[in-house]
């Protein structure tokens, strides 16, 4: 009796650790982002070669309910809930929308994604990401942009068991956005696709974050591309 209390408490608190991103700005849950496999259980992507690691739908070929009208240039808060509690890189890709399709229909297939945005390791006595226990981390949309509609990508890989292959924990979402406003003149040199952009071997990806200590972090996929 004691024994599966103790296994039952050991299981929330576990799950409780896990985290989803499930709305941008001030936007209802699931209102621009697409509803995700784990909007209940919290859990995580670890196979970088599924489907999963896109936009980690529940419903692939289900688009979200809206799209979210931003302005190139602006700042968008994406919010983690309940908040991202492990250690490890945030960053954010985007994929602009092929003609003839939507935000809400596209599917985000093949080599369209460019990384806009990768935050950077500190590294002392531990290696320390900026969004650990962030509830919210903002993406400043190029200005440069082309205007039309994108998928918006969050991804925070929580390090926490990496060191071997398989381990590490993807936390994901895709938001549809239309943009406004924006210069025209993005033309981003490194195109991935999802799956295909990572190996589960990538030194990002498997990596012992507690010992030793490594000296650097080279995060996984293409460089943060700018205007
Ligand atoms: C979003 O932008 C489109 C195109 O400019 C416009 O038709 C629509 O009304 C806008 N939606 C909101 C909620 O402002
Ligand atoms: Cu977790």
């Amino acid at each position: 009796m004691k024994l599966s209390i103790a296994i039952t408490l050991l299981a929330s608190a576990i799950a409780e650790a896990h985290y989803t991103f499930p709305s941008i700005g001030s936007s209802a849950d699931w209102q621009y982002v697409r509803t995700t496999a784990n909007f209940q259980s919290n859990g995580p992507v670890t196979n970088v070669q599924s489907e999963d690691i896109r936009c980690y739908q529940r419903t692939p070929g289900t688009g979200a309910s809206g799209t979210l009208n931003v302005t190139a240039g602006q700042s968008i808060p994406y919010n983690a809930k309940a908040s991202i509690s492990h250690p490890g890189p945030m960053a954010f890709y985007i994929a602009q929308v092929p003609a003839g399709q939507s935000a809400a229909t596209f599917d985000g297939k093949g080599k369209v994604w460019s990384k806009i945005y990768q935050d950077d390791v500190k590294i002392g006595s531990g290696m320390v990401w900026p969004s650990q226990g962030a509830k919210s981390v903002s993406v400043t949309l190029p200005k440069c942009l082309k205007n039309g509609e994108y998928l918006l990508r969050a991804e925070h890989i929580g390090l926490h068991s990496a060191g071997s292959a398989g381990g590490a924990q993807f936390y994901i979402s895709c938001a549809q956005i239309s943009v406004s406003g924006g210069s025209g003149t993005y033309s981003p040199k490194n195109l991935v696709s999802f799956p295909g952009a990572y190996q589960a071997t990538d030194p990002g990806i498997m990596i012992n974050i507690y010992y030793p200590i490594p000296k650097s972090y080279t995060p996984p996929g293409p460089p943060a591309e700018t205007c």
